[in-house]
């Protein structure tokens, strides 16, 4: 595992200088896990692509004044949704076919409260109305025009989300209008059309708050160009997000049918239940992904990042190019996962 530290707050590092001394203490006698990042404790907040250091960075505003963790999720998640230049998330997400931003997000604490919208519209931070969800109502899940009225009759307001530039992406897309999920790991890098449709950058975030309690918040604009009404794992509790209080917490990015198909998020969290490390549940779980898809997973993007109790944590991916932040009281760091293909 490669690992570039970038130290995101010295002032907030300094502070907590004397905790992460102890955590440096605390690691030296751990037993080292070969596929482990060596950073443990908490709090901790881990989220999915590199460029989520910045999402870290706002929860991190929580839990380092010792907030509970699904604060510092539903505060975190909210950097990407109203960034115009993340177009996997919220404010400036790619449209569907039809040149609409839906978006879906969920929420998930330590006591198993859970809340979850999927293809809304106009509304900029989805996750704000998944906890509202969590929080108000009796039900899990809220969808489409009824997510929507929930949303306005609780003040929020409608906005326009589609960005010039996603509208720009769109009409070059319409040229061909060919949905095409493929991932090519070179051009992850390289921001060409099929790059950013494939760039996946949805945030998926699991954090372990100073009183050892996880949560998680997961939010996406989904699969670019994707049909009209589509949803992926992102907002299903079980697949894009699963939080267990007695074990750890765990979501995902990537092509979502296939992570429902397996359940991938609670599959994680079960692999941790039987003793694996963060990393090799996530393994494991893709490891299951291509036993049950075989070749037709094999030029997708799947990948996973958990957590535990003891706050390790680790990820993994179908292919390469996969990063994850990380941020604990050891500073801000981004991981580049292992993958099955190279
Ligand atoms: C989806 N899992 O809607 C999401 C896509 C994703 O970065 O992860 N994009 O299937």
């Amino acid at each position: 595992m490669h690992e570039t530290l970038h130290m995101s707050d010295r002032r907030i590092f300094l502070r907590s200088s004397l905790l992460s001394s102890l955590a440096l203490l605390v690691n030296k006698n751990a037993t080292a896990d070969a596929h482990m990042p060596s950073i443990k404790g908490k709090p901790i907040v881990i989220s999915t692509w590199a460029p989520n250091e910045k999402a870290n960075a706002e929860a991190w505003k929580v839990l380092e004044q010792g907030g509970k963790s699904v604060d510092a999720v539903e505060a975190g998640v909210q950097i990407p949704e109203g960034d115009p230049e993340d177009q996997s998330v919220g404010y400036g997400g790619l449209p569907d076919r039809d040149g609409f931003v839906t978006l879906d997000a969920c929420i998930m604490n330590e006591k198993g409260d859970c809340g979850s919208v999927m293809f809304v519209e106009s509304i900029m931070h989805p996750i704000k109305l998944a906890r509202l969800v969590m929080d108000k109502t009796p039900h899990v899940q809220l969808v489409g025009e009824g997510a929507l009225q929930f949303a306005l009759a609780n003040g929020f307001k409608k906005e326009q989300l589609l960005t010039p530039e996603a509208e720009k992406e769109w009409k070059k897309w319409l040229k061909e209008a060919k949905y095409d999920p493929m991932i090519i790991p070179d051009l992850l890098e390289n921001k060409t059309q099929r790059g950013q449709q494939n760039n996946h950058d949805t945030i998926g975030m699991i954090a372990m708050d100073a009183n050892g309690d996880l949560s998680g918040a997961c939010s996406t604009s989904g699969m670019a160009f994707k049909m009209r009404g589509r949803v992926g794992d992102s907002p299903i509790i079980g697949a894009g997000l699963f939080v267990d209080n007695e074990v750890g917490a765990a979501t995902s990015t990537g092509v979502g049918e296939e992570v429902v198909r397996i359940c991938g998020s609670h599959t994680v969290v079960e692999l941790m239940r039987q003793g694996n490390s963060p990393e090799q549940a996530c393994k494991k779980a893709i490891q299951r992904l291509i036993k049950l898809r075989g070749d037709k997973v094999k030029e997708l993007q799947v990948c996973f990042i958990a957590i535990n109790k003891k706050g390790e944590f680790g990820g993994y991916a179908l292919q390469k190019g996969f990063t994850f932040a990380v941020h604990s009281n050891n500073g801000s760091k981004v991981y580049t996962a292992k993958s099955i293909y190279q």
